[in-house]
């Protein structure tokens, strides 16, 4: 009788957190985040954790695939993935377009629920054979320690929200003069330096993404100066989420040589054209390397990108791919001379656990990793979180995914959840106490109107 331990149950835990009023293509960040969270116990006595997007949909089509895991040993997460796939038919809303005009309505079909199950199994494999995850992934661990950027965000003053209804954090009396910072209204160029330097302070980073698509370009761009300038050794990039014409896009990158490493999703579809074909001819006029989030999400859009080879760095994070696809995607990237990063949304230190995990197993380039936890950093639902150090991610030592979860903090994340009054992600709502009558469009940034 084998002696590999079972899957006794698995449990989702919707959870939610705080975040800032940051500002996107798609408006701004509500005063809290959703999650869902995977929980499975084996036999052994051990607990396996995942975490995913957040909201209904992402938390019932869990809850639909417990028959599929529970019962199954630890080893065979490939054939529960396998099972998931053959049983779960997409929604009717699902029409597989991916997110490459960024309508944040869609982020729930990109993102596939059963990656959480994935990681939770695979932290549980790990504890089992007691070796890291990342040394179950690919070709096994490659590093120890992964670098990521410092995601810099313009953000708008909470005050101009009603305090009943739009509660957002408040860190005014922090001791620490980032989490003061990261609740206070960043809209300038030297608000922004002063923003990289507190995240470089902090955590180390050196390298930095700015979220654009929310002031004019011009404006952005000097924006993105202004960082170069006071870290002249730091590469610095800047993400519209594809809010410019490609137009625009070669008009405002003509003198960043030099300025900006690489570009992430300046353009996107525009006069017939899909994104993959526009960034390529943004490629053809300015030579710069390119990044994106947006028009590669799933193996079949991947495919199009490559022959139109019209990207150059893949930011394939595993919520959308799967933790073996992601680590399959830099396997690709660095057989053909490209390079392999992580794309992420607002998350708790699970993800970022996780993100350690992809990151060290990553083989060949990587570019820094993208995470949204400096935004969230307090808010731990673990009780060893990763930490972050001189710029890089610390990869956990201990088996599986190597982290223990404080179930007291995700008790309380449940509550927070719980008395939410939606659980899907819309930042045209505070917006719109910004702008009224607000409406996401894909080719202005937020603020222009
Ligand atoms: O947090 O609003 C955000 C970001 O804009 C996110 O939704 C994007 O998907 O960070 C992402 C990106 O790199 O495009
Ligand atoms: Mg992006």
């Amino acid at each position: 009788m084998s002696n590999v331990p079972v899957i006794t149950s698995m449990q989702v835990i919707p959870v939610a957190g705080y975040d800032s009023m940051l500002m996107t293509l798609s408006g701004c960040h509500a005063p809290c985040f959703t999650r869902n969270l995977v929980i499975l116990k084996d036999s052994a006595g051990h607990t396996g954790i995942g975490e995913i997007h957040g909201g209904d949909y992402t938390h019932d089509g869990l809850m639909a695939m417990r028959p599929l895991v529970e019962g199954m040993p630890v080893s065979k997460s490939r054939e529960v993935l396998q099972r998931i796939h053959r049983a779960v038919n997409p929604h009717s809303d699902d029409a597989d377009e991916g997110i490459q005009t960024l309508d944040i309505a869609k982020l729930k079909y990109v993102v596939r629920s059963e990656w959480a199950i994935e990681c939770a199994m695979l932290d549980l494999l790990g504890q089992y054979l007691e070796v890291p995850m990342c040394q179950l992934l690919g070709e096994g661990q490659q590093r120890d320690e992964v670098e990521v950027l410092g995601y810099l965000f313009y953000v708008s003053d909470r005050h101009k929200t009603p305090a009943g209804a739009m509660q957002y954090m408040d860190e005014s009396d922090s001791p620490d003069p980032w989490f003061r910072l990261r609740r206070e209204e960043i809209l300038t160029p030297e608000r922004i330096v002063e923003e990289a330097e507190a995240v470089a302070e902090k955590y180390g980073m050196r390298n930095f993404k700015l979220k654009g698509g929310v002031l004019r370009g011009e404006e952005e761009m000097e924006a993105v100066r202004a960082v170069k300038k006071r870290f002249p050794d730091a590469r610095v990039n800047i993400d519209p989420n594809g809010a410019w014409s490609l137009k625009e896009a070669i008009e405002l990158c003509r003198d960043m040589h030099g300025i900006i490493t690489y570009m992430e999703d300046p353009c996107g579809p525009e006069a017939g054209f899909s994104g993959r074909e526009i960034m390529r001819e943004f490629k053809n006029a300015t030579q710069f390397q390119v990044a994106t989030n947006m028009i590669a999400t799933d193996w079949r859009q991947f495919y199009h990108t490559v022959s139109l080879n019209a990207c150059d760095i893949i930011l394939a994070d595993p919520h959308f791919w799967g933790f073996d696809g992601a680590v399959r995607m830099s396997q690709l990237l660095d057989t053909w001379g490209l390079t392999f990063g992580i794309h992420s949304n607002n998350h708790f230190d699970i993800t970022l656990a996780a993100f350690a995990q992809v990151g060290a197993a990553a083989v060949g380039r990587v570019a820094p990793l993208d995470t949204h936890w400096i935004w969230q950093d307090g808010q731990n639902l673990l009780e060893d979180t990763p930490q972050i150090i001189g710029g890089k991610l610390q990869v956990p030592k201990k088996p599986g995914l190597g982290v223990t979860l404080n179930m007291a903090r995700v008790e309380e994340a449940n509550r927070l959840y719980n008395s939410l009054p939606t659980h899907d992600r819309d930042d045209a709502v505070a917006m719109q106490y910004l702008i009224p009558g607000w409406k996401y469009d894909h080719k202005k940034p937020c603020f222009v109107r």
